[in-house]
């Protein structure tokens, strides 16, 4: 966003699931950038290294911390919160990112073990996180949670089925945090992004790239940077604005399901 000095996110910080690429990876590039400091998890701890690496050449003041973790793993979510160092506790924004995926079959075709992924990954994982997370920021009177959602969690488009369900839910905790957070200062967002290309089409169709890029073929789609950018605006209002929901489409995009392709 800016390379600014005075930015309200200085120091802040900030801890971003699935940073290991497409939105959550953009995403920590454009905290760095204000100034925030980053604990970063993913599964593939390589990828988040060579990020690390990245950030601090193109500015060596920023303090990032990379983690594996499944957020999957209940117990792994905990341990790992549980055992962060004072100076890393007291996490100011969660970006709960981390999601995926799996298929785009009819619903009567559709494979158990993707809707176990995507439910676990998508719903499960962003509770253990925000369960474990959200009590500390209550009692430090301060904190930020930004859920990823989607386009899908607010219109069903065919073959999505399970995906958009796992997104319907991610909403419906959006909303249902939001309410339980009404009296204290946190704030609760949510990010609603249509088409963005990253590599979340690769891992829907299995590693199928070629089908993957069909899913942009005849639109200018958004890129990670443009989400990034709107997380960035959400966590830097002032403490009395907080933003309920963006929906963020390509400007061919008018909805779930219309596309218009050239
Ligand atoms: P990518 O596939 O590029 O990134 C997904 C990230 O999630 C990766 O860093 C991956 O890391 C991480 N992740 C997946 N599963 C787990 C897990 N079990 N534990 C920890 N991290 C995990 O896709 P996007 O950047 O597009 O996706 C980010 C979010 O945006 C998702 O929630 C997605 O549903 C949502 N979204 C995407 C849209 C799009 O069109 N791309 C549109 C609307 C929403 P690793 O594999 O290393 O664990
Ligand atoms: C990702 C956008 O439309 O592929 O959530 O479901 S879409």
């Amino acid at each position: 966003m800016s390379d600014n000095a005075g930015s309200v996110l200085k120091t802040k910080l900030v801890f971003i699931t699935g940073a290991s690429s497409g939105i959550g990876r953009a995403s920590a590039t454009a905290f760095a950038v204000e100034g925030a400091r980053l604990l970063l998890c993913a599964r593939r701890i390589e990828r988040l290294r060579e990020l690390e690496a990245e950030i601090k050449k193109s500015k060596p003041s920023t303090e990032v911390h990379s983690i594996q973790l499944d957020v999957r793993d209940k117990t792994e979510v905990e341990k790992t919160i549980e055992n962060l160092s004072e100076d890393w506790k007291k996490i100011d924004i969660l970006v709960n990112n981390a999601g995926l995926s799996r298929g785009l079959d009819k619903l009567q075709d559709g494979l158990i073990e993707d809707w176990e992924e995507m439910i676990d990954t998508n719903v499960k994982g962003l509770l253990y996180m925000t369960r474990k997370i959200v009590p500390g920021m209550i009692e430090r009177g301060s904190g930020h949670i930004i859920n990823i959602g989607s386009i899908a969690g607010h219109e069903v488009y065919p073959r999505g089925n399970v995906y958009c369900a796992s997104k319907f839910a991610v909403d419906a905790i959006t909303q249902g945090l939001r309410l339980d957070l009404a009296d204290t200062p946190l704030r609760v967002t949510g990010i609603d992004p249509g088409l963005v290309e990253t590599e979340f089409s690769e891992v829907r169709f299995h590693g199928d790239t070629e089908r993957a890029k069909m899913v942009y073929k005849g639109i200018e789609p958004l890129k990670p940077e443009d989400i990034a950018e709107t997380i960035v605006w959400c966590a830097s209002r002032p403490p009395h604005v907080q933003i309920a929901d963006v929906i963020i489409f390509p400007t061919h995009q008018a909805s779930a399901a219309v596309v218009h392709r050239t």
